[in-house]
C-alpha cells in the first residue's frame, strides 16, 4: 500500500523536484530558444552552450541534446570547431550532464529550402549526407547513443514538384546510407525517426508514428532504426498521442521521446508539458512509466514570448515538475485499491474463453469456436461502469484521491 501525502506535506517536500535519476533533457534549441517567430523578432539575448548546461544541471536535468549548429555555428572553421566541442565537454564533465542525443539542422540555411534527403537538386541531397556524417560524428565524439532525424523541410508546397513515390524512396537511400556509415565507423549509435505531419512545409512525407513505423521495416536495418515521437505533432494530425506510443512501445521502437504540449491540431506549439492536456498527458506519462520505458524524458518545448530569461527557467522546471506529479498521480492510481479491482472485474468478464483465446490458432481451438453457443443477450445487456472508472482517473488527476 501507498503512504497517502497530504496536500500540505506536497507543497514542502520535495517530492516532485526533479533529479539526474529521473533522466530528463532539454535541446539546446528549447531553453535556447530567443521567441524568434514568424511575426516578430527575437525577445531574448542567447544564452551560451556551456551556460544551458550549468543551469540546467542545476535544475536537475540529466542531459542536453543539440543540433550540430546549436552548438558549432554553420560558418565555423575546423580550428573553432575543435574548440568549441572541447569547451562544452568540459561544461558537461564540470556539471555531470550528458548528451544522449545528437541531431542535423537539416531545415535552417537557404540550401534546404526544397528539404534535404528529398530534394530535387542531387548537390543539395549530396550535402545533406556530408553534413549529417559531420554531425553525427560531433554526436558519437560528445556521447550520444541516440541520433534524432526529424524530416524539417521534407515535403512540398507544390505537389506537382516531386513523385511522393522517389521522395520515399530517397528517405530510404538516406537512412540506409547513414546506418551503413554508422556500422562501418563503429559507433554504438541508433537512430530515432520524428514524424510531424507539416510545418514549415505544407506537406511533410512520412507524417505520423504509423507511417514512420512501416517504413522502419522497409529499410536495410530496421534494427537499428526506431522512433522518436512528439506530443505536438501527432496532435496537429489530430491523433491520440498515447496511442501512438503504445504502438512504438510494444514494437520496441521507442527510441526517444520529445515531450511538450499543444492545443489542438493547429501550428507547432511547443508549449511546457503538461501546461494544457492534463488527462492526456496523465495517461502518457502512466504508459511510459509503467511500460518500464528506460529512455531519455526529452522537452522539446519552450517558453512562452513573453519571457525573459528567469521565465525560461521557470518553463524548464515546470516541464520536469509536472511530469514527476503525473508519475506521483500514475503511482497513486495503480496503488488505488477501489480502482484495482474496479480493473479487475472489468476485466474478468466470462473466462470461459480467456484462455482460449490467448494460445492462437490451432484446428482444434477453431472448431471449438465456431462450434461455441453464446449468451447474446447476456454480453448485449453488460454495463462496463467505464463512467465509474474515468470519474475515479480524474479524481487522481485533479488530486483528491
Ligand atoms: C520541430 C521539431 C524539432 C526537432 C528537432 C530535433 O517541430 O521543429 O520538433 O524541434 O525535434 O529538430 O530533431
Ligand atoms: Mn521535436
Ligand atoms: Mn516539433
Amino acid at each position: 500500500m501507498s503512504t497517502i501525502i497530504t496536500p500540505a506535506q506536497e507543497r514542502t517536500s520535495d517530492l516532485y523536484t526533479p533529479t539526474k535519476a529521473d533522466k530528463f533533457s532539454f535541446g539546446l534549441w528549447t531553453v535556447g530558444n530567443r521567441g524568434r517567430d514568424p511575426f516578430g523578432d527575437a525577445v531574448r539575448p542567447t544564452l551560451t552552450p556551456v551556460n544551458i548546461v550549468k543551469k540546467l544541471s542545476e535544475l536537475g536535468a540529466w542531459g542536453v541534446n543539440l543540433h550540430d549548429n546549436d552548438l558549432v555555428p554553420f560558418e565555423a572553421t575546423p580550428a573553432e570547431r575543435d574548440r568549441i566541442v572541447r569547451e562544452f565537454k568540459q561544461a558537461l564533465n564540470d556539471y555531470g550532464m550528458v548528451v544522449p542525443m545528437a541531431t542535423t539542422n537539416l531545415f535552417f540555411h537557404p540550401i534546404f529550402k526544397d528539404g534535404a534527403f528529398t530534394a530535387v537538386d542531387p548537390a543539395v541531397r549530396a550535402f545533406a549526407l556530408q553534413k549529417t556524417m559531420r554531425a553525427i560524428d560531433l554526436g558519437v565524439e560528445l556521447g550520444a547513443t541516440t541520433y534524432v532525424f526529424w524530416g524539417g523541410r521534407e515535403g512540398v508546397d507544390a505537389e506537382a514538384s516531386k513523385d511522393p513515390l522517389v521522395a520515399v524512396k530517397r528517405m530510404r537511400e538516406a537512412i540506409d546510407f547513414l546506418c551503413q556509415y554508422v556500422l562501418d565507423n563503429g559507433y554504438n549509435l541508433r537512430f530515432a525517426l520524428e514524424p510531424k505531419p507539416n510545418e514549415p512545409r505544407s506537406d511533410t512525407y512520412l507524417p505520423t508514428v504509423g507511417h514512420m513505423l512501416a517504413f522502419i521495416y522497409t529499410l536495410a536495418h530496421p534494427e537499428m532504426v526506431g522512433l522518436n515521437p512528439e506530443v505536438a505533432h501527432e496532435n496537429m494530425a489530430n491523433l491520440n498521442f498515447t496511442h501512438s506510443v503504445a504502438q512504438a512501445l510494444e514494437a520496441g521502437k521507442l527510441f526517444h521521446i520529445d515531450l511538450n504540449d499543444q492545443k489542438g491540431p493547429r501550428y507547432d506549439q511547443d508549449l511546457r508539458f503538461g501546461s494544457e492536456n492534463i488527462k492526456n498527458h496523465f495517461f502518457l506519462v502512466k504508459l511510459l512509466e509503467d511500460s518500464g520505458y528506460t529512455g531519455p524524458r526529452h522537452f522539446d518545448a519552450h517558453a512562452y514570448r513573453t519571457e525573459d530569461e528567469q521565465g525560461v527557467w521557470d518553463f524548464a522546471l515546470g516541464c520536469m515538475r509536472t511530469y514527476n506529479m503525473f508519475k506521483e498521480k500514475a503511482r497513486r492510481f495503480n496503488a488505488d485499491p477501489e480502482i484495482q479491482a474496479l480493473l479487475a472485474e472489468i476485466n474478468g468478464g466470462d473466462q470461459t474463453y480467456g484462455g482460449l483465446l490467448g494460445s492462437g490458432y490451432s484446428t482444434e481451438t477453431a472448431t471449438r469456436l465456431k462450434e461455441a453457443l453464446f449468451d447474446l443477450d447476456a454480453l448485449a445487456r453488460r454495463g462496463y461502469h467505464y463512467e465509474k472508472l474515468d470519474q475515479l482517473s480524474i479524481e487522481i488527476i485533479l488530486g483528491t484521491r
